[in-house]
């Protein structure tokens, strides 16, 4: 571990790694026109409550012109506003409204892939026309007899054996064509061909466009996407001898992002956020975050996996070991040179108190166990909407009641194929990992449809909104929602803040296992944070030969405790005491 410092040069500071960051799906956070679907003027309705929060950045899932065969995520067209969503004016009317409030916007970039409705797609079906070579486009396989599969010609066999992300195979054949293009997600989002010179014109353009407008910076979905495998890209029909997560981080995707960076966000102050998928090594981490990188920050997957097994119903245990030392290997990777994103929770995961908490009985305990873990690792923080009033997983109890294809595609398939019997044997693994669970809409009271629309809901209403909802936990002074409002002015708005945001990470008693406690420093400011992962009591200490200094000797000054500040939390001897099922507290030792 290297020293503490508190010199201003080593700090690296940056408004976005001072930022608490809040995540908007607009389908689900508040509808106006009573359609059932979320939009851009419910947003307006909902900029105040943005603020009374404390938020500084607000992240906006993709709100352009899509047909929403993965909703938003496959865009027709990145200079619209989706007509469900409003217009382009109410969407400068948001842009203003957060700037006046001092709140800074992300919106999505979703590059890796269009809409097959996209004006460019369209064309592309025309091998003569410019656009034909924005998308990859392949020869099948006639050398594998006996093919059965999904709408090629008669013993043609996709180019290669690549799975798409949502299921069934990564290629579909265009008649016109006579070939096959490549979509790593739904059959509606065809791949663009970052190989193409033009499309990365295209595309740094439209960002252009979108920064012209006063943005301040982008979430780039799937990023690490864009440059395909030579096996493909070298290749007509493919080599076959890849596996799709070869798509990840590609032989070109360092230089496709300095080039991005080089071309469009180099002389402006902007968030470049990059979502990651695969599991990455610190060097690659490094390459796209790290100071000479690209990029502000990034989303991986590492502790998100960790309860999914190979099928979208299939879960696995997790213990607080595996949770720790997927934080530990970020925390200590990045503790030089790059910078974390700090999440438990977004759009494709389920609600994190479900998951990491416990919703039942210690509901309010743990989302504020975990809301503590959010805010005091060390990274930018992301609230998802909702989390702030701990909302929970959905009771799912039909297929019917699913509205994401990453669920509906392959559990259609398996029961189509026979794999799975019944929608019962799987119905517990869809509770617990569909993407359904997020989506869910906003609680903001305790009415009919909870405040979120009038009409009738694109996705159902959480029954326990009755109880769980903005209005009667902005009540109750002890409420979730109150407490991650402390945990915002701690981190951004007192004596600690600073090594709360910049001090290093120090794991303590790596292998208990209940109990994750970690030192932050920042020259002589040391804070001791400790959560206990556990439905009952459990004890911890700081060990003396895992520290720089005598835990014997140290003052123990309560800043936060979930259970609120008394005398179990405030009278401890800082080298060794007891938590409280799912107690988390926040000590500054001096
Ligand atoms: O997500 C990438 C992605 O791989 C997830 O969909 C993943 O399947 C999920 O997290 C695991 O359950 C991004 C977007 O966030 C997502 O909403 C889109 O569907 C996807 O890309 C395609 O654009």
């Amino acid at each position: 571990m290297t020293a503490s410092t508190t010199d201003e040069q080593l700090l690296d500071r940056a408004w976005w790694k001072e930022s608490v960051i809040y995540q908007i799906y607009p389908r689900s956070f508040n509808d106006t026109d009573g359609d059932g679907v979320g939009d851009i003027p419910g947003i307006i309705e909902k900029l105040d409550y943005l603020d009374d929060l404390g938020v500084d950045i607000i992240w906006l899932n993709p709100v352009y012109e899509s047909p929403n065969a993965d909703n938003g995520y496959d865009i027709a067209d990145y200079q619209s506003i989706m007509d469900e969503f409003g217009t382009i004016d109410d969407w400068e009317e948001l842009l203003d409204g957060l700037h006046d409030r001092d709140i800074k916007l992300i919106m999505d970039l979703v590059v890796n892939h269009t809409s097959d409705e996209h004006e460019w797609f369209v064309d592309a079906r025309d091998p003569d026309s410019d656009y034909h070579d924005y998308y990859i486009w392949k020869q099948g396989r006639t050398d594998v007899g006996g093919f059965t599969g999904h709408l090629g010609p008669e013993d043609e066999a996709p180019p290669n054996e690549w799975e798409s992300f949502f299921g069934g195979p990564a290629w579909a054949y265009d008649e016109d064509v006579g070939k096959w293009y490549l979509h790593l997600f739904d059959e509606k989002q065809p791949d663009l061909n970052w190989e193409n010179p033009d499309v990365r014109d295209e595309i740094f353009e439209m960002m252009e466009w979108w920064l012209e407008k006063g943005i301040d910076g982008f979430r780039m979905d799937v990023i690490n996407l864009l440059s395909k495998p030579d096996s493909v890209t070298k290749h007509d029909p493919p080599r076959n001898d890849t596996e799709v997560w070869e798509t990840f981080d590609g032989p070109r995707m360092q230089e496709f992002l300095d080039e991005m960076h080089d071309r469009v966000l180099a002389d402006r102050d902007v968030f470049a956020l990059g979502e990651m998928m695969g599991r990455m090594d610190m060097e690659t981490a490094i390459d796209y975050v790290g100071r000479d990188g690209p990029l502000s920050t990034l989303f991986h997957f590492d502790h998100v996996l960790l309860d999914h097994g190979g099928e979208i119903w299939e879960t696995n245990e997790w213990t607080l070991n595996d949770l720790r030392d997927s934080f530990n290997r970020w925390q200590y990777g990045l503790a030089e040179d790059g910078w974390n994103s700090i999440y438990l929770s977004n759009h494709d995961q389920p609600r994190l108190v479900s998951r990491f908490g416990n919703d039942d009985e210690y509901r309010e305990a743990s989302a504020k166990l975990l809301a503590t873990l959010i805010f005091t690792l060390r990274g930018t923080p992301y609230i998802f909407q909702g989390a702030e009033i701990g909302m929970t997983n959905y009771p799912f109890d039909s297929l019917e009641e699913f509205r994401d294809v990453e669920t509906i595609n392959p559990v259609r398939n398996a029961l189509e194929s026979g794999e799975i019997e019944h929608f019962d044997d799987i119905k517990h693994g869809l509770r617990h990992n569909s993407r359904d669970n997020a989506r869910t809409p906003m609680q903001w009271d305790d009415s009919e449809n909870a405040g979120f629309t009038d009409g009738e809901p694109w996705i159902g209403v959480n029954p326990n909104h009755d109880e769980i909802n903005v209005e009667a936990a902005r009540a109750d002074k002890d409420s979730i929602w109150h407490y991650y409002r402390d945990l915002m002015d701690l981190r951004k708005d007192s004596d600690v803040s600073d090594v709360l945001v910049y001090g290093d990470y120090e794991v303590l008693i790596n292998d208990h296992e209940e109990v994750w406690s970690y030192v932050r420093t920042l020259g002589g400011e040391r804070l001791l944070v400790t959560l206990n992962f556990a439905e009952f009591e459990s004890h911890t200490w700081i060990p003396e030969y895992e520290v720089e200094f005598n835990p014997h000797e140290m003052e123990a000054e309560l800043l936060v405790c979930n259970y609120g500040a008394d005398e179990r939390a405030t009278d401890v001897d800082a080298a060794a005491f007891d938590l409280r099922p799912w107690e988390a507290r926040i000590y500054r030792l001096r």
